[in-house]
């Protein structure tokens, strides 16, 4: 099975994330979106929106970052991330679409127009369209930030799909400006994620100079089958830990520094 990500695109971080979290074995190949790869005939087969990620698992191609997500879990005999109870699962679900609707693009806005427009030399940034994203990353932060103040996981008891949909984003809150400063349960939560996810930082980085480079998609082998990718596997489908002192302290100490494991850069 392969994954077609690229290490600063968080749409398909979440995929990667899942994939390693579950513990399935993938091979992960990074497209060269800066140099237009994704816009190649031989990308464009695989998926015509040109976009990452990609999951290609023998005939079968799976493009949409969530659907992947969904996908990896349904293919791993008792994994927790995705509960089978109905209404568990639709609770999942619900956070998935949310972040696939408003919380991904809203992101997406303030990352492209504060980070990725330099790298790509496409100009200033855009002030009306950074203003419209603040706006609406300040509602929907309120609305995670209100459901996380007395949780430790997004649904549920335990950490599944939903905390890694929307954690992935989140990674790059401090190069894009993300305001969610005044969130102490966003940003406890965004820790917890963080200590699950530091191990994991240099595994979905293995090549910090990437956007520098050219040519066609590299692999990234030493990610297959990592020790590190069965370690947190099994904290996966462990029950999380009862809401602890720390995390609450955290909730209400200075901001965090950059997600490590996140961080675009
Ligand atoms: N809804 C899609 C969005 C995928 C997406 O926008 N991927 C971006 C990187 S984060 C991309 O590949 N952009 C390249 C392009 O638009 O040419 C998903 O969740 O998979």
């Amino acid at each position: 099975m392969r994954l077609y990500h690229h290490p600063l695109a968080f749409n398909a971080r979440r995929a990667v994330m899942a994939a390693l979290e579950l513990g399935v074995p993938v091979e992960f190949i990074v497209v060269d979106l800066k140099n237009g790869e994704q816009r190649q005939p031989p990308f464009l087969q695989l998926n015509p929106n040109h976009r990452v990620p990609v999951l290609q698992d023998g005939e079968f191609l799976l493009w949409e970052s969530h659907a992947i997500m969904q996908y990896l879990a349904e293919l791993t005999p008792g994994q927790r991330l995705y509960p089978s109870a109905p209404q568990p699962r639709a609770d999942v679900n619900r956070w998935l679409f949310w972040s696939a609707y408003h919380f991904s693009p809203a992101v997406r806005d303030l990352y492209f127009e504060r980070v990725i427009k330099s790298l790509l030399g496409r100009g200033a940034p855009d002030r009306g369209v950074i203003e419209r994203a603040e706006l609406q990353m300040r509602e929907l932060a309120a609305v995670l930030d209100q459901h996380l103040v007395q949780r430790l996981w997004l649904s549920g008891t335990t950490l599944t799909l939903a905390d890694l949909a929307i954690a992935a984003p989140l990674g790059v809150w401090a190069a894009a400006q993300l305001p969610i400063g005044e969130c102490p349960g966003l940003r406890a939560w965004l820790e917890r994620m963080q200590a699950l996810w530091s191990p994991g930082a240099e595994a979905l980085q293995p090549e910090p100079t990437l956007m520098r480079r050219t040519g066609a998609a590299r692999r990234c082998a030493p990610l297959t089958g990592a020790a590190w990718c069965r370690r947190t596997a099994r904290r996966g489908t462990r029950a999380a830990p009862p809401p602890t002192r720390t995390a609450r302290a955290a909730a209400d100490g200075p901001a965090p520094r950059g997600p490590p494991v996140l961080s675009p850069a």
